[in-house]
């Protein structure tokens, strides 16, 4: 195994534990936006003992792209089913004025700012209780000695192979793409970052939710934006200029809509650099401010995601959000467009 210096005391239950691993992480891997997770998935392989790549209501995933389901994660919650393309348009429309119905707390049939911002927290309040569910499950599969206290890290060289060439379009320090190696060691980082001292490499239930899910731990938090950071910065100042933010992955630009799929790649980093992750507009994101950006329970972006939600669809820009826009804007909102928007509002809601 030149890929994992890992302590190994007896080869037959580590094996037996590491495939436990693998068939939970290719569980545990999938997000839970069923038409997303068919575009990202890629081969079983590639996900198997990952934390996962995507995380739900997360603004950026770990190789530091834009998460496109971001707005749907935080508009849905755990209830994402019902809205994919093949549901009868009917009952998703009468679905989705549910929904509004609940955002709308002051039933005046508008959603203001304030109303959309609690309802981002609550749903990604939901998506956390999902993570920590997730993650008991699968801790109790990976206790190799079943005592229920800690678990053990145990790399694959498939896995570390996988990784490498799915985040291909990631850059090392020197312009190279992550070897396996540096992939494995990102990843042991990670752990070891997750283990609290004394480090012994062995992560209790907690700690194991930290790997996991960073994004709800305040030290594993700034880790994470640690290493996006490192994948993206190419002139080692530790921050992120425009350039950096926008330069394209290698290998982006290899099939027939590749110019286009370029265009629109750079047109959202620019505008989510420029109007979000900057928030103090020098031109320059700091740590600290991609920290903030990338913080799920930070209440300030919760109220600048929702008016940035609103003004999406706010067509008689009157800063709130009615429920004929709701619907005309379904696929922001849902992933999936809802046609005859106008003929069936007032018969449905
Ligand atoms: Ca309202
Ligand atoms: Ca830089
Ligand atoms: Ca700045
Ligand atoms: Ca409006």
């Amino acid at each position: 195994m030149a890929c994992g210096r890992v302590p190994l005391s007896g080869l037959a239950p580590h094996c037996l534990w590491l495939l436990g691993l693998i068939l939970l992480m290719d569980v545990s891997a999938r997000p839970a936006n069923h038409s997303s997770a068919r575009e990202r998935a890629g081969s079983k392989d590639e996900r198997e003992l990952l934390p996962p790549d995507h995380l739900n209501g997360v603004k950026l995933e770990m190789d530091g792209h834009l998460n496109k389901d971001f707005h749907q994660e935080v508009f849905l919650g755990k209830d994402m089913d019902g809205f994919e393309e093949d549901a009868e348009p009917r009952r998703s429309r009468r679905k989705l004025m549910v929904l509004f119905s609940k955002v709308d707390v002051n039933t005046d049939r508008r959603i203001s700012a304030k109303e959309m911002q609690r309802w981002i927290m609550e749903k990604t309040a939901e998506h956390f209780q999902e993570a920590v569910e997730e993650s008991k499950v699968h801790f109790r599969a990976v206790d190799p000695d079943g005592d229920g206290t800690s678990v053990r890290f145990l790399p694959s060289q498939a896995a570390c192979l996988r990784t490498s060439q799915a985040r291909a379009g990631v850059l090392g320090p020197h312009g190279d793409p992550l070897s396996a190696q540096e992939v494995l060691e990102n990843l042991k980082d990670r752990w070891y970052q997750a283990d609290s001292p004394p480090s012994d490499l062995l992560l209790t239930e907690d700690e194991f939710l930290s790997f996991l899910h960073p994004e709800h731990s305040r030290g594993m938090l700034k880790f994470m934006v640690k290493e996006i950071v490192r994948d993206l910065d190419q002139d080692g100042d530790k921050q992120l200029s425009l350039p950096e933010f926008i330069s394209l992955p290698v290998g982006t630009v290899e099939n027939q809509q590749g110019q286009d799929i370029d265009d629109s790649w750079v047109r959202d980093r620019k505008k989510e650099f420029e109007e979000l992750i900057d928030a103090n507009h020098d031109g320059i994101v700091t740590m600290a401010e991609l920290e903030d950006y990338m913080d799920p329970m930070n209440e300030y972006n919760a109220l600048n995601e929702a008016k940035q939600m609103i003004a999406i669809a706010d067509e008689n820009q009157n800063q709130h959000l009615e429920p004929e826009e709701v619907l005309k804007y379904s696929e922001f909102f849902t992933g999936s467009k809802l046609m005859d928007y106008a003929r069936n509002v007032h018969e449905e809601f």
